[in-house]
């Protein structure tokens, strides 16, 4: 089964979002493998958003991910990496379509409320990155057999 990272970011922490995107992928019918709320220090941002390093936009990035607690999160379920993005819309929140998380939340570019993996290499990083393995649980929802 697949698995994908999450996390809430700044913005959609202190703009009380965490229960609104649970409850999205909840109700899609995936399942938490994991989750919880930590700051994030620079290197960690860093490292995170290693990709993006040449890009202009780079300072500002690690700047706004390390600027508030974020809620980090590991869902699992049937092509959940495509699907999870489908979710969270456009990168850009202008050009994302309503009924996605960023479509119905979001303004700006650097605040769009949610980053999430964006292949099954970047999924397998960042869960390494941001969880240990005692800290993710496997487990059957009986309710599956419905969705
Ligand atoms: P996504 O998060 O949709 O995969 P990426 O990987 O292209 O998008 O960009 C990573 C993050 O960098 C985005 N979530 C966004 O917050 C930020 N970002 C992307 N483009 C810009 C930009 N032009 N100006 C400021 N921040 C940006």
């Amino acid at each position: 089964m697949e698995r994908t990272f999450l996390m809430v970011k700044p913005d959609g922490v202190q703009r009380s979002l965490v229960g609104e995107v649970v409850s999205r992928f909840e109700k899609k019918g995936f399942t938490l493998a994991g989750a919880k709320v930590l700051a994030i220090s620079k290197d960690l941002a860093e490292t995170h958003y290693g990709e993006h390093k040449e890009r202009p936009f780079f300072g500002e990035l690690v700047d706004f991910i390390t600027s508030g607690p974020v809620f980090a999160m590991v869902w699992e379920g049937e092509n959940v990496i495509d699907e999870a993005r489908k979710m969270m819309g456009k990168t850009n929140p202008q050009e994302a379509q309503p009924g996605t998380i960023r479509g119905d939340f979001g303004v700006q570019v650097s605040m769009n409320i949610i980053h999430g993996s964006d292949s099954q290499d970047s999924a397998k990083r960042e869960i390494e990155l941001f969880f240990g393995a005692d800290e993710l649980v496997t487990y059957e929802k009986t309710v599956n057999k419905w969705v």
